[in-house]
């Protein structure tokens, strides 16, 4: 039996639905409310002792990190394989994995952090805040946290994450340029499936454009990309017509920033 520790919208959650989507496997989902603190419950730190989401228990054993989630999923349901077909592509793949992994989840955050979890944080309590700030006792996402709420699309982190994002689409561009259809070749791998929820967060705040606007490549693969059953069961499908219309809201309100900051790192080069 499979079990799915989600939450509403999360970003990380989204790759691991997009999986069972496309392999069509039955799972039972549990909701964890980041917004009142569930992922710090007693009960599911043993499960997920970073309190994040998702966590996949199957059979009575927990997986966590997304990354590692969906690449289990890959091997212990073979049918519908999402893995490059040889080693070599194989190791391409994971290194659009380590790109998501090391740089454009934490600019995913951030930027939405700043854009509009920003406003949801101040409707919490104080108490409920620092909580929130005080996480399990990292100090990296503790700065992050305190930095995005504070200082909004201003923040280092933000700003890092501009950039990240900046050099995630120059590489897909250049690959995606060889013509294949998907970003490993002609197979839609979970290299694809890694990218397309922080591409579709960026859409749904409408900033995609700032770094997709002349990159006809990737915008290309994102057509393709969005119009799969996956995309529609796990992101599009899951959205109310209020949150997609908040993240529009919100994210529009921070986009001339953004390229003027995404600008000002260009004439640096
Ligand atoms: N590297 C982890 C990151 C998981 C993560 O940070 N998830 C976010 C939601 S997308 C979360 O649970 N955040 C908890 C919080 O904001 O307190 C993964 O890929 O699973």
């Amino acid at each position: 039996m499979l079990q799915l520790y989600t939450a509403r919208n999360s970003i990380c959650t989204q790759k691991v639905l997009i999986t069972l989507a496309e392999k069509k496997l039955d799972w039972d989902q549990k909701t964890i409310d980041l917004f009142r603190n569930e992922q710090y419950d007693s009960e599911y730190l043993k499960l997920n002792p970073k309190g994040v989401v998702p966590t996949l228990v199957h059979d009575g054993a927990p997986i966590v990190e997304s990354t590692l989630i969906c690449e289990y999923l890959d091997e212990v349901f073979p049918e519908q394989p999402l893995r490059a077909e040889t080693a070599i592509g194989r190791a391409g793949m994971r290194l659009w994995s380590k790109f998501i992994d090391e740089g454009i989840f934490e600019a995913t955050r951030e930027i939405s952090f700043s854009a509009m979890f920003r406003e949801r944080m101040k409707n919490m309590t104080e108490e409920q805040r620092q909580t929130r700030f005080r996480n399990v006792g990292d100090p990296e996402r503790r700065a992050r946290y305190l930095s995005t709420y504070e200082e909004g699309v201003e923040s280092l982190y933000v700003y890092q994450g501009i950039v990240a994002y900046e050099k995630l689409f120059k590489a897909m561009e250049g690959e995606l340029a060889l013509g294949a259809e998907w970003i490993c070749g002609e197979r839609f791998t979970l290299g694809d499936i890694n990218l397309m929820p922080f591409v579709a967060r960026m859409e749904y705040l409408d900033l995609l454009e700032v770094w997709t606007g002349k990159r006809p490549n990737t915008m290309a693969w994102w057509s393709r990309a969005k119009a799969r059953p996956s995309f529609v069961e796990a992101i599009a499908g899951k959205l109310s017509a209020d949150e997609i219309a908040a993240m529009k809201t919100h994210g529009s309100k921070i986009r001339d920033r953004v390229a003027e900051r995404l600008a000002e790192y260009l004439s640096q080069l």
